[in-house]
């Protein structure tokens, strides 16, 4: 099966991932700061490349967006797992523990705008994917901007 086909995700698949993503473990915080770091250096790559051909500086291809945000859909499960109890740092605010309701609020409207962004770019219509695109990176920064240290 395509990349594509599988990570056309349903709104309630990506909530079921989310919602049982207790699968990972972490000898030290360490460890978990580098995953989830790493999964948001994957994601921001492929949303970046998203953002070049929504910004006009990139020519519209569907095959490498539609790519891009499947990638961008499956690593955006991915992260959350590795904001466990004992694992502050990195640049993660405290309030991501204090405020845990908060955060998983905000990780799951983003869950849900890059899983839409993803259905917009299968379907090829650069309109709506202009769109989603704007939803999704808006989902980031209202994130960053309560939850990561500048
Ligand atoms: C990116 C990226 C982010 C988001 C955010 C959107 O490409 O790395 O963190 O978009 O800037 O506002």
């Amino acid at each position: 099966m395509k990349l594509q086909k599988i990570l056309l995700a349903s709104t309630a698949t990506v909530l079921t991932i989310s919602a049982g993503f207790a699968f990972a473990q972490f000898q030290k915080a360490e460890d978990a700061i580098k995953y989830r770091q790493s999964a948001f250096t994957v994601m921001a790559n492929s949303f970046g490349k998203i953002s070049a051909v929504v910004k006009g500086e990139a020519p519209y291809n569907k095959d490498e967006v539609a790519r891009n945000a499947a990638i961008v859909a499956m690593m955006s499960t991915l992260p959350w797992q590795a904001f466990g109890p004992g694992t502050e740092g990195g640049k993660a605010e405290s309030d991501i523990w204090s405020n845990n309701a908060k955060f998983k609020a905000a990780s799951e409207k983003m869950q849900l705008a890059v899983a839409d962004l993803n259905k917009a770019a299968q379907s090829g219509d650069l309109d709506s994917i202009k769109k989603a695109f704007g939803v999704a990176g808006a989902s980031c920064k209202n994130c960053h901007d309560d939850f990561k240290k500048k």
